[in-house]
């Protein structure tokens, strides 16, 4: 892969693809430049307006002034109706092995081929400036540039969605967005309307398991993983489709911070995760995920207990594996935000050859909207013409004009037949790579209604509640009681107690313990109020049927990837009088293991160790905070032990990150501070060179010893068997 020196302060050289490439034509870099007007005149005075005298009134002639102040006041678009929070970052995509019994896509049918991507990251409900920490469902929309054109793979982080026909979006929009008449709350669900909603909506009951797990809490963009949701299809060359899902795996794992430490996070970093994805990119520590697809041959359509076409529906990869065809590396960050990131356009539409739809009545309503706002969100039909969007292959076809028309196309004809210019552009025959729609048999009546196949509403979203660990399961409760406690309405509290009653009765009573209320008895037919003006209740009645499968191991993060620290941050308390030599040997081994290591003091400057050596703190105890560390080191060293001790933000960060379940390490000198804590708990008289105080506790003697250790719980992530028995909610 060629690589060019990126001009940006200390970064690595940044990788480079097709598509990069053909950016590079688009970028305008200032440096060493000359000012000119947007017209290529130079500017001589970008300081002061033309004036009839010096204190004079500003002239209308001012064209220098006039231009600037313009376009300024054009500076904003439209924010995205949903998932307006966003990151990304470009990459390549690499198949492992040709796919092509399953699907002629071209980018799936050569291990040699190297796609580029652009991915976006995202939050759904906040605005544009809104804090990446808030539970929501994440965006993960991947636009591959194939050699076929684009196909965007535009999923979230959880495998299922809250409704299952489109028509339903808005409502489910409306009701999550802040409310109408005071807008709020920003970026939050924890409020009467989406709940009055959800609680009317029993069809949401699955997803609104995934969105009150750890799920929507993410550590990083770069430790989530991604689903196609819909049942797609693959088409072979010779026509034969199978059904498939699309998955995204992370190489780090699948991690979670805890919801305490969420809020505290929104309020130090709104853009941890924002900051987070681009520092790991310049650092070099490229994220990485498989793509992995569940392979379901079309006369298995009726095998499962539950519909494919239905959206509220994952298949248990236990009944189907995911087979891991490729990987996907995000090397690169974006130049520009506004022009990369905020103008990308993606669309579920944007399909190639050898990938086709099902009738999923979510993903059908799908192919309308995303083109549809892009033409508001954008300003036009031409937005495909903005850099980011643009294939890596040639467009051509008779569409011409419009706002911002970029092509100049050349010719006298922008139509077809012609016979003027050979008729071309020339259609392109299927055996070509001309893309033809899947021939499904499709013989029916016009009908609004939904499929009785739909009605199980409840059987997966207990299958995940019990496929999840004893604290994800805690985890749930807490925030359904968070969220349906900031609800103002009783009786929607009520009526969502009777939904959740009928997932687990267990997890309903806890709620409704935590809200002071009784489940009310509220009966299963009852419970769906999503029905048309002639509807027969009994037509639309939920099904509650019990479920062939008790658990799925897939479903819990608990199993996740635990054996590395790479791109973990670790926090090294220090002062005045640190032991460097305590200090550094514990920061190289983990930066050797591929930690991120910040040194934090109680002020910034310089501190001086015991051995007399200048070190240069990352953070003070100002800017630093726990919640943005993984795991926290205190190294010994008389002065600055004694500091430490008597400072009470560092006591505090230790407190913090014991409440939060993080792995903890402390030198043996470093002891005191420790005994500063709530959590320490005394020393056996008798200790060993690795002393585990509490679980994820640790104080060594010998350096080694603690710090193989120590790097052996930050790889754990979080210790959250501290939370029992539930006195420290984490
Ligand atoms: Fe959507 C954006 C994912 C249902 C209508 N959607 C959008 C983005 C993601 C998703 C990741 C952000 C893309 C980006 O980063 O620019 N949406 C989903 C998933 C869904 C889903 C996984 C269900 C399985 N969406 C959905 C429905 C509709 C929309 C049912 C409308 C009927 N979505 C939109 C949109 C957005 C959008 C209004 C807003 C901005 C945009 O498209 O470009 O068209």
């Amino acid at each position: 892969m060629a690589k060019k020196t990126s001009d940006k302060k200390n970064a690595l050289p940044q990788q480079e693809n097709d598509k990069t490439k053909k950016l590079e034509s688009f970028i305008a870099d200032a440096s060493g430049e000359l000012m000119t007007t947007n017209h290529g005149l130079k500017i001589n005075d970008d300081q002061n307006s033309l004036k009839a005298g010096e204190r004079g009134a500003t002239l209308l002639e001012d064209f220098i002034l006039r231009e600037k102040i313009t376009h300024f006041d054009h500076e904003r678009i439209p924010e995205r109706i949903v998932h307006a929070r966003g990151s990304a970052a470009h990459g390549v995509f690499k198949v492992y092995e040709d796919m092509s019994e399953l699907t002629r896509a071209a980018f799936l049918c050569d291990p040699g081929a190297e796609t580029p991507v652009f991915v976006r990251f995202s939050t759904v409900a906040g605005s544009r400036g809104s804090s990446d920490l808030a539970r929501d469902v994440r965006g993960f929309a991947v636009k591959f540039y194939t050699q076929e054109g684009n196909f965007d793979l535009v999923g979230n982080n959880m495998p299922v969605f809250f409704i299952q026909d489109a028509l339903k979006f808005p409502d489910l929009i409306h009701a999550v967005k802040p409310e109408p008449d005071n807008e709020m709350p920003q970026a939050a669900s924890a409020h009467d309307t989406f709940w009055d909603f959800i609680s009317q909506m029993p069809e949401s009951a699955h997803m609104v398991m995934w969105a009150m797990s750890d799920r929507a809490l993410p550590r990083s963009y770069r430790m989530m993983e991604g689903f196609g949701v819909h049942t797609f299809r693959f088409v072979n060359a010779k026509g034969e489709a199978n059904f498939v899902k699309f998955h995204w795996k992370p190489l780090l794992g699948v991690h979670a911070v805890a919801w305490d430490e969420a809020q505290t996070i929104s309020g130090k970093d709104p853009d941890f995760h924002r900051r987070d994805l681009w520092d790991a990119i310049e650092a070099g520590a490229f994220p990485e995920w498989e793509l992995g697809v569940q392979v379901v041959p079309e006369a298995d359509e009726f095998k499962f207990e539950f519909d494919l076409l239905d959206p509220t529906k994952l298949i248990p990869e236990e009944l189907v594996p995911v087979q891991r065809i490729g990987k996907m590396t995000l090397n690169r960050n974006p130049d520009n935000f506004f022009a990369e990131t905020e103008q990308v356009a993606f669309h579920v539409g944007h399909v190639v050859p050898g990938i086709d739809f099902t009738n999923d009545p979510l993903l059908q309503g799908r192919l309308f909207s995303y083109t549809d706002t892009q033409l508001i969100r954008l300003g036009g039909p031409n937005f495909h013409e903005i850099p980011i969007n643009r294939p890596v292959v040639p467009v051509h076809n008779n569409q011409r004009d419009g706002y911002m028309r970029q092509t100049i196309n050349r010719g006298k004809t922008s139509y077809g037949p012609n016979a003027i210019a050979n008729n071309d552009p020339q259609q392109v025959k299927a055996a070509d790579g001309g893309f033809t729609s899947y021939n499904e048999r499709i013989d029916a009546r016009k009908i609004r209604a939904r499929s009785r196949s739909f009605f199980d509403h409840f059987s997966q979203a207990r299958l995940f509640f019990n496929s999840q660990s004893e604290a994800e399961k805690n985890h749930i409760v807490d925030a359904l009681s968070f969220e349906l406690g900031k609800v103002k309405a009783v009786e929607i509290r009520e009526r969502m107690l009777a939904v959740l009653v009928q997932i687990d009765k267990k997890l309903a009573a806890e709620v409704a313990f935590a809200l002071g209320l009784h489940i009310p008895k509220i009966p299963l037919e009852d419970l769906n109020n999503s029905i048309p003006a002639d509807g027969d209740r009994a037509d639309y009645a939920s099904s509650n049927p019990e479920g062939s499968l008790a658990k799925s191991e897939a479903l819990s993060m608990a199993g996740t990837i635990k054996d590395n620290i790479k791109t973990r941050k670790v926090a090294i308390l220090a002062a005045d009088g640190v032991d460097g030599a305590s200090l550094s040997k514990v920061k190289d081994t983990l930066i050797a293991e591929g930690a991120v290591v910040h040194i934090i003091a109680p002020k910034l400057g310089q501190i001086i160790s015991k051995e007399d050596q200048q070190i240069t703190p990352d953070e003070s105890f100002l800017t630093a905070a726990s919640v943005l560390y993984d795991a926290v080191y205190v190294p010994g060293g008389g002065n600055s032990v004694a500091t430490l001790e008597a400072e009470a933000n560092a006591v505090h960060f230790l407190n913090e990150a014991f409440k939060h379940c993080k792995a903890i390490a402390a030198d043996e000198e470093a002891l005191q501070v420790l005994e500063s804590t709530y959590f320490f708990k005394k020393l056996p008289a008798e200790y060993s060179e690795e002393t585990v105080l509490r679980e994820g506790v640790m104080v060594g003697k010998d350096l080694k010893t603690l710090t193989a250790t120590f790097i052996r719980m930050i790889a754990q992530h979080r210790f959250w068997d501290r939370e029992n028995p539930r006195k420290i909610p984490a």
